[in-house]
């Protein structure tokens, strides 16, 4: 039995498209907490949270879009997730798109440090938000999370700096992608996180991938905070997202990652982001993304475990 805790992080400012402040209520409507009450846990719903307000912030990168409109729900977040963090409850954020995940790394990075255990990420995705501003091609902040949580130069000062505490790359795991902007590859590949693109799951699928970033996890008494986009799926199964990208990740592929996640027992945190439902068909990606959550909460078919691989 987990306690849960719900928060809705309805921004969305960072995106480029107006719709995921709809997000944690369309979470709600699709019953993520009752499903969840019906694993055996223990679920609270606090509400959503509240952005900042903050001025203008100095930048040269006048492309940046709706700089303090996000930076003030990422100091928002951050301050809830470094709250949450401290306490002995396992939270989800409900957003928004994803730039809320500047905030609710960096709060998890920052209170895992002070506990003095390494925070790790892992990111599905089918792009790597590893932009800094002079590499954005859109200016549109939720493709920068990564590289922000990581401490890459050229942010203007969105949470004080330099930040509380890094993400050190070695221990982010990004899986999924399919769409990487030309300087934005450069920067993921120089920085030593593990990236694995689509191709990597067609040629050695994803337990390989994934079960060897666990062990790092467990061997190192890791915290294990996932990042969950919706366009990590195949559009075709999950078109409520903006940006959508063909050749996602199948139903299986998608619900597959959740097992293997629960069964390691080892997910601290959890961010679902980016769902769009002004986007959605009849709710269907609301409930996928309710699915998805309840396998990564104890949902199985047989009561048999993954052993080995
Ligand atoms: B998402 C793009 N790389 O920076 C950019 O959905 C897309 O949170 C970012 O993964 C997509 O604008 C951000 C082209
Ligand atoms: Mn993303
Ligand atoms: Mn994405
Ligand atoms: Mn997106």
């Amino acid at each position: 039995m987990t306690n849960i805790h719900l928060l809705g992080a309805p921004i969305e400012e960072g995106a480029g498209r107006r719709g995921c402040i709809m997000g944690p209520a369309a979470y709600r409507t699709a019953g993520l907490a009752e499903e969840l009450a019906s694993l055996g846990h223990e679920v609270a719903d606090l509400g959503d949270a509240q952005r900042d307000e903050v001025g203008t912030l100095e930048t040269e990168h006048s492309h940046l879009k709706l700089l303090p409109q996000v930076a003030g729900w990422v100091r928002s977040l951050h301050r809830h997730a470094y709250e949450l963090a401290k306490q002995d409850v396992l939270p989800i954020y409900l957003g928004g798109d994803h730039a809320l995940s500047m905030g609710t790394v960096t709060g998890h990075v920052a209170a895992a440090a002070e506990m003095g255990r390494p925070q790790f990420v892992l990111w599905l995705d089918a792009h790597s938000d590893f932009n800094v501003p002079a590499s954005s091609p859109s200016g549109n902040i939720h493709g920068m999370p990564v590289a922000f949580a990581c401490g890459l130069d050229g942010f203007p000062d969105m949470l004080g700096k330099p930040l509380p505490a890094q993400l050190d790359p070695q221990n982010l795991c990004l899986i999924g992608l399919r769409s990487v902007d030309g300087m934005e590859r450069d920067l993921l590949q120089a920085s030593g996180a593990h990236a694995y693109d689509m191709r990597a799951i067609d040629e050695h699928g994803l337990a390989k991938l994934l079960l060897p970033f666990l062990d790092r996890v467990a061997q190192a008494n890791g915290l294990l905070h996932v990042s969950l986009d919706v366009d990590f799926i195949e559009p075709d199964i999950a078109p409520a997202v903006g940006t959508t990208v063909p050749g996602g990740a199948t139903f299986r592929e998608a619900h597959h990652i959740m097992e293997m996640l629960h069964d390691s027992g080892l997910v601290t945190s959890l961010d679902l982001v980016e769902l769009n439902p002004f986007l959605d068909d009849r709710g269907r990606t609301a409930r996928l993304m309710v699915d998805l959550t309840a396998s990564l909460f104890g949902r199985r078919v047989l009561d048999r475990r993954t052993q080995s691989y």
